[in-house]
């Protein structure tokens, strides 16, 4: 499946990036020696994707937000068929509200991933409408929603036989904001179609795929695994690996229901926290967050006191060797008027169902907090 661009340049499979000796520090790389022997037939990994894909580390290159938008400029003018993949756990994080202007005239297809992570008693067909108004209150309009669970394999062989129908001849552009896993997903339908194993690096940490990777379909056309965007106010960009790795959930999330009094409040670690200010006394606030996120009560007035004494300490994460790094708390201001989520994008949600509720939110300063109508 190896590849090569029209340049005749070569391409690591893993990542997209194109193959070069020359600087260690940039995408690509693969020691003189080991690139003159290699042979155009066979896969080959950059030295990046070899240590991701052995060790789990990850080396940070240069890609500007540019490279990325360049990228998906040039689909517009393309025909094509747009296969749009959002994290369903993190919705607000990695919904791309410009998708239509980059798709051009071209059929979208709208996928939610991580379907694994949520809640098994939440039924599927909710879930798909409630993906379908949220498109559409974006002014997005797909012609399929379909709901993935890329590492369990699940709706894999559905969505192919659905990109079948609905591609008309044409190219697969695979495209989302990062990490919500677009190569996951494409290394399934590799293994459907060929048996072959996770070509395509994968990894928890976002900006692994770094250029284009073609997957040649049954006719002369292909299937693109594209870069993913990055959208600054993921909070994954302000964490370390071994903090990331906590923070995302790689399970069923149990909810963790508390019943909170007004003026009590909760820390989401140290990294969040949700303050109850009023309302109609003693209520529900349903936690969906990591099940390794440790969430702290406490009372309103004792919690800036707390938490400037016990960040990176009782209350991690953060950790200490990334206290520095992790921007203050902002504090934002909401009131309840329907069954709401308070969404702390890339950690989770806390939803609220009282109306008439008045509630602050706090994240690191950069890293979103919003309402919207509750999922479950
Ligand atoms: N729970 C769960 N995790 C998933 C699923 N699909 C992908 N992941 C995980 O999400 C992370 C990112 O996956 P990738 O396939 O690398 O994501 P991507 O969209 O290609 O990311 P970039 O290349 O950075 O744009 C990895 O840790 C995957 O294991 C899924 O269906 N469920
Ligand atoms: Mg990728």
């Amino acid at each position: 499946m190896n590849q090569s661009n029209t340049d005749q340049e070569m391409i690591c499979i893993g990542c997209g990036a194109v193959l070069q000796s020359e600087d260690e520090t940039k995408a690509g790389f693969l020691p003189a020696s080991v690139l003159k022997k290699a042979n155009a037939d066979e896969d080959i990994y950059c030295k990046r994707c070899f240590r991701l894909r052995h060790y789990n580390e990850v080396q940070d290159v240069e890609l500007t937000d540019d490279d990325f938008l360049n990228m998906l400029h040039e689909i517009s003018d393309k025909n094509a068929l747009i296969v749009n993949i959002v994290d369903i756990f993190d919705f607000n994080g990695s919904f791309i509200s410009g998708i239509q202007r980059f798709a051009g005239q071209n059929p979208v297809i709208l996928v939610g991933n991580k379907v694994d992570l949520l809640p098994k008693s939440l039924k599927e067909g909710k879930m798909r409408q409630w993906l379908i108004e949220r498109a559409h209150e974006a002014g997005v309009h797909p012609k399929e929603v379909i709901l993935t669970s890329a590492v369990r394999g699940e709706s894999v062989k559905q969505l192919m036989d659905l990109i079948e129908t609905e591609r008309k001849g044409q190219d697969v552009y695979v495209v989302g904001t990062t990490n919500v896993g677009k190569s996951t997903l494409i290394n399934q339908i590799i293994k459907l179609a060929t048996d072959a194993e996770n070509v395509i690096t994968t990894s928890y940490f976002p900006g692994t795929t770094l250029g284009k990777i073609e997957i040649p379909l049954d006719d002369d056309r292909v299937m693109v695994d594209t870069p993913g965007i990055i959208q600054s106010s993921q909070i994954a960009h302000y964490l370390t690996p071994k903090e990331l790795k906590l923070v995302t959930p790689r399970k069923e999330i149990k909810p963790k229901v508390y019943q909170l009094n007004e003026e009590q409040t909760l820390f989401l670690g140290g990294l969040a926290r949700l303050d109850y200010l009023s309302g109609d006394g003693k209520q529900s606030f349903v936690c969906y967050l990591s099940n390794e996120l440790t969430i702290h009560r406490t009372k309103l007035e004792k919690a800036d006191v707390l938490y400037a004494n016990q960040r990176g300490q009782l209350l991690t994460p953060p950790f200490e060797e990334n206290l520095n790094n992790l921007p203050e708390l902002k504090r934002y201001e909401f009131l309840i008027k329907e069954p709401s989520d308070i969404v702390f994008s890339g950690l989770g949600w806390i939803s609220i169902e009282e109306p008439g509720t008045k509630i602050a939110g706090w994240a690191p300063k950069g890293v979103d907090v919003l309402i919207r109508k509750s999922l479950i």
